[in-house]
């Protein structure tokens, strides 16, 4: 493959060529998916934004079309940035998207079908009112953090609401605007939600979720088992971070359950890479489907000489933790159409100290499910309550450091000889009164190009390895790994550029090098089938 292309993903969702960063308005109209994005049609740099537009009938096959929102009016001529559909009762989608005025000053504007016969929805009619939302001096909102509308939702009392990111100062707020017909908004004298000390709270989303992944349109207030989750990406740290807590619908406003001062919460979709997401209700399946941004680690010189930049994370189930205190997410099903060629291993010993290869799969491309059993938990090594951080943890203790019971995990996209690796594995500890999981991602050894960002993630997993398998599934799609632990508990994203393991030079493979034998309860890996992506 020429040199830029080498890094480009088969199954991951990316435009031809170019810069493509957030997912907007994902939803699903007349049994088709609607998937519009941030694209600059002009070059592989961030700029000359407008709403690309592709459409699917499984979330992994993509059509493309033309741009669905582009600057054509006052309200938008700079630029049509982030924001969401609503679908009305009786089904109708409608557009609210952020736009950038001549003065350069974030407007919200609004955008309908022009023919709801047509599946596809190829063209769009803006409002002869936009905009509809503005700052102003009496408002006291600053033109320059005003942006991201979500879905709205529809109030028992019949009126629409909708959030939008802003900031005051250091506080970052979801300001709420009520409507009773979708044009004129007026201005709540509270907002949602606001924690001081954040900044910017880019697109927001807010929805309510259960325990059952049999999910609810964003509407629903009041169901039994319900919750609400706020998540803002933040535009300090540029990560999204969740809240999970109860949405007082009479006096509007968001109750999150723990607070943590001048956090915005301590909750993350993704301890790698994975911003500025998206969730939607797909009625069609009745189910909450995350998208989420997952950006270069490359410099900018060099995802611009390649010609393109990002890639979506493959959309994920999310649904709530039975203990009500975090989300859960998985792959869509969808994606196990692109598995071929299963290799399975019964179960097996993982002596301390040792490595296997997974052969038989395109280790560039596939898809890896792996479980561990532990019975030597004596071989813990003792916990320092200290380490409050376990992206530094993992940092300190990466993949080559030895430990009582882990490292063990997967080594992808390597190198044969090793030079070149990407490791994604666990460490026990035993902490006072409980086991600790640590969970990292090790970018390392990814590639032997000094340039790339190479940061070591790293999260702590809420799981009982006394009673509970640990286990580890992974996709890999060329420059990206996307890792789910514990069935969903936790995700970590990277983007990964090797120099030697490529293609079919790539290599996988489970290893341990902890003192501590483990057992690998269950081991399957797939190949990956290219999707038809534009
Ligand atoms: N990207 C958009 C903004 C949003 C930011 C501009 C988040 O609307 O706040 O491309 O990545």
């Amino acid at each position: 493959a020429s040199p830029s292309q080498i890094y480009r993903t088969s199954y991951h969702f990316q435009p031809p060529k170019n810069w493509m960063n957030d997912p907007n308005g994902p939803m699903v109209y007349k049994g088709l998916y609607h998937l519009f994005y941030q694209y600059n049609p002009l070059g592989a740099d961030w700029g000359n934004i407008v709403w690309a537009h592709s459409t699917s009938t499984d979330l992994i096959n993509w059509n493309p079309h033309k741009p669905a929102i582009f600057p054509s009016q006052e309200g938008d001529i700079n630029g049509c940035w982030s924001g969401s559909t609503t679908i009305f009762p009786g089904g109708k989608p409608a557009i609210l998207y952020t736009g950038i005025n001549p003065s350069n000053q974030q407007v919200q504007n609004l955008a309908v079908p022009k023919n709801l016969s047509d599946p596809y929805l190829i063209e769009w009619d803006k409002s002869p009112y936009n905009p509809l939302m503005t700052p102003t001096p009496e408002n006291k909102i600053n033109s320059s953090s005003f942006r991201d509308p979500t879905t709205a939702w529809l109030g028992p009392d019949g009126r629409w609401r909708v959030i939008i990111g802003n900031k005051l100062n250091r506080r970052g707020k979801a300001l709420l605007y009520r409507s009773k017909d979708f044009v004129r908004w007026t201005k709540a004298k509270h907002p949602l939600h606001s924690v001081k000390g954040t900044g910017m709270w880019e697109c927001p989303d807010f929805y309510p979720v259960t325990s059952n992944p049999i999910g609810l349109d964003t509407s629903t207030v009041g169901a039994l088992g319900i919750k609400h989750v706020l998540k803002v990406s933040l535009d300090d740290t540029k990560h999204d971070q969740y809240a999970i807590g109860t949405y007082d619908h009479v006096k509007d406003v968001f109750d999150p359950d723990a607070v943590a001062a001048e956090k915005f919460s301590g909750l993350r979709y993704d301890y790698g890479k994975f911003y500025a997401s998206k969730t939607f209700y797909d009625s069609l399946k009745k189910r909450r489907i995350l998208w989420g941004w997952i950006n270069e680690s490359l410099s900018r010189e060099d995802y611009i000489a390649q010609g393109w930049s990002g890639v979506q994370g493959i959309p994920r189930l999310l649904w709530l933790d039975k203990s009500g205190k975090q989300l859960m997410q998985w792959p869509i099903k969808e994606i196990e159409t692109l598995r071929e060629n299963k290799v399975g291993y019964p179960p097996r010993p993982l002596k301390g100290g040792s490595i296997l290869e997974v052969q038989g799969v395109k280790a560039a491309q596939a898809d890896v499910d792996v479980s561990f059993e532990l019975s030597e938990l004596k071989r813990a090594d003792a916990f320092d309550p200290s380490w409050t951080d376990p992206q530094l943890l993992c940092s300190q203790k990466g993949a080559s450091i030895k430990g009582g019971i882990g490292p063990f995990g997967l080594k992808l996209l390597a190198s044969k000889d090793m030079q070149e690796y990407t490791a994604v594995f666990f460490r026990i500890f035993k902490g006072q009164y409980k086991y600790v999981v640590l969970m990292c991602s090790d970018q390392s050894r990814s590639s032997l190009n000094v340039k790339p960002d190479k940061t070591t993630y790293g999260v702590f997993l809420d799981v009982d390895p006394l009673h509970e398998q640990l286990s580890l599934r992974s996709l890999i799609d060329h420059s990206i790994v996307e890792s789910f632990g514990a069935k969903g508990k936790a995700c970590i994203t990277s983007r990964v550029y090797p120099t030697k393991a490529l293609d079919n030079e790539a290599h996988l493979y489970v290893f341990n090098n902890g003192l501590a034998n483990v057992t690998i309860s269950n081991l399957s890996a797939w190949s990956m089938k290219k999707a038809h992506i534009d």
